[in-house]
């Protein structure tokens, strides 16, 4: 509170406090009222000194506080680190992990689609967070997709959704019909990351554009791969979905719309992401074909991991020796209907194709495959089903949904596939 003068109506001098509308004091000449205010004021300023010296005394009490609690926290720390240290070395166990990590619990859902068509739906439980990556593989699974998804989705809001690429098999379920809704009108979508660069004309790729535009008007974040890896646009190529778990979008060229690099096949523009945990790395490459693998190794860093989703549903054209030195896979799970006639006759490059199988089993044996061709009414039966690769209490595990069994120990695979010797 500050003090002023002002010559009152009566012709006086008045000394004002700050808001005041009549004078706390009044004088008949300016140089008294002046000294009264100047006296006024001081005692103000010294009340406020005092004040704000209280509160700073109380800053160093809580500031000392936090100090101490500091140190309790930093020493225990160190006890707990060295005695784990201690137990880790007298005991076979290999991998010693302070107890101080934070891992939050991470899942990869490979989703059967309902009918005999190959197509990927990946979920993606990351702690709290829900990504959805491709909804195919026909308009109809949307609803396969949805009753699916609301076992886990519990707020209603996927944190992210991308579509790899503007195949049917990949977006069909975003589109869905009017039996089964699609995906994007199911659920509120935050961010939406896709292809953008394209040389689809088909009718779902413009119905998926006109959905994705009325997402985009109505709220939702949208990025092309290109803006996030050329940090264009607010995107950047990684994001943190959790304080362990974060989501980088790949840098693929072909998906650049200003790169060098120009392909007509679709599959190459597919957006490629990997995930990392604590050291731990998960990489899918939607329907990525040789050369894009082959140019993906040449623009990134990639890691070792522990998760690779077998590259355009274990086609013969993907899952190079390139990009497979590189990443050196533990396990492997293949999207899609095997022995299924649906893009060959030729039996060995039906889904999961011999070459692919040849290249796969010098890395891994651990092959999950969602679904197979069969004479039932429906034309497709669960091969191990809906595949779940979870990592949780810093160990990672496979489930699924109608059994475990590698590929490998599979009727179809003793029945269709020459076994590599690394299997055998
Ligand atoms: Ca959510
Ligand atoms: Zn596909």
């Amino acid at each position: 509170m500050r003090y002023y003068v002002k010559k009152t109506t009566t012709g006086r001098y008045g000394v004002y406090k700050d808001g005041a509308t009549k004078p706390s004091k009044s004088f008949a000449n300016q140089s008294e009222a002046d000294a009264y205010c100047a006296k006024a004021n001081f005692k103000e300023d010294k009340q406020t000194i005092a004040t704000i010296s209280k509160h700073s005394k109380n800053h160093k009490f809580l500031f000392l506080i936090i100090l101490i609690i500091l140190i309790a926290v930093t020493i225990g720390g160190i006890y707990l680190f060295y005695k784990n240290h201690d137990q880790d070395s007298s005991s076979s166990s290999s991998t010693s992990t302070p107890t101080a990590l934070i891992d939050e619990d991470l899942e990869f859902h490979f989703l059967q689609l309902g009918n005999k068509f190959s197509g990927d739906s990946i979920f993606i439980k990351a702690g709290d967070k829900d990504i959805l990556i491709d909804a195919g593989s026909r308009k109809g699974s949307a609803s396969t997709i949805k009753t699916y998804l609301d076992k886990y989705v519990t707020d209603g809001k996927l944190e992210f959704v991308i579509a790899t690429h503007a195949h049917q098999d990949h977006i069909s379920g975003f589109v869905g019909t009017e039996k089964a809704p699609g995906i994007l009108k199911s659920y509120e979508v935050e961010t939406l990351i896709d292809f953008g660069n394209t040389v689809a004309t088909s009718t779902i790729y413009s119905d998926y554009v006109a959905l994705r535009d009325s997402l985009i008007e109505a709220g939702t974040n949208y990025y092309s791969q290109s803006d996030c890896f050329n940090h264009l646009n607010g995107a950047t190529d990684t994001f943190n979905l959790t304080e362990s778990i974060s989501m980088k979008i790949l840098k693929n060229v072909y998906g650049d719309p200003d790169s060098e690099y120009k392909t007509k096949n679709e599959n190459n523009f597919s957006v490629c992401t990997l995930f990392s945990q604590n050291g731990n790395n998960y990489l899918l490459t939607g329907d990525l074909e040789e050369d894009g693998e082959e140019l993906l190794v040449a623009n990134n860093e990639l890691p070792r991991v522990k998760l690779f989703k077998a590259g355009h549903h274990g086609s013969y054209t993907a899952s190079s020796e390139n990009l497979l030195n590189v990443i050196q896979p533990e396990i492997v799970t293949v999207c899609c209907c095997a022995g299924s006639d649906e893009y060959t006759s030729v039996d060995a490059n039906m889904f999961p194709s011999q070459a692919f199988i040849d290249r796969i089993c010098k890395w891994t044996d651990k092959v999950y495959v969602t679904s197979i061709v069969s004479n039932n009414a429906d034309g497709f039966e669960a091969l191990n089903g809906d595949i779940v690769v979870a990592y949780k209490n810093q160990t990672i595990s496979v489930t699924c949904s109608n059994n475990d069994t590698l590929l490998k120990d599979t009727k179809w695979f003793k029945d269709h596939r020459t076994c590599p010797k690394e299997w055998a």
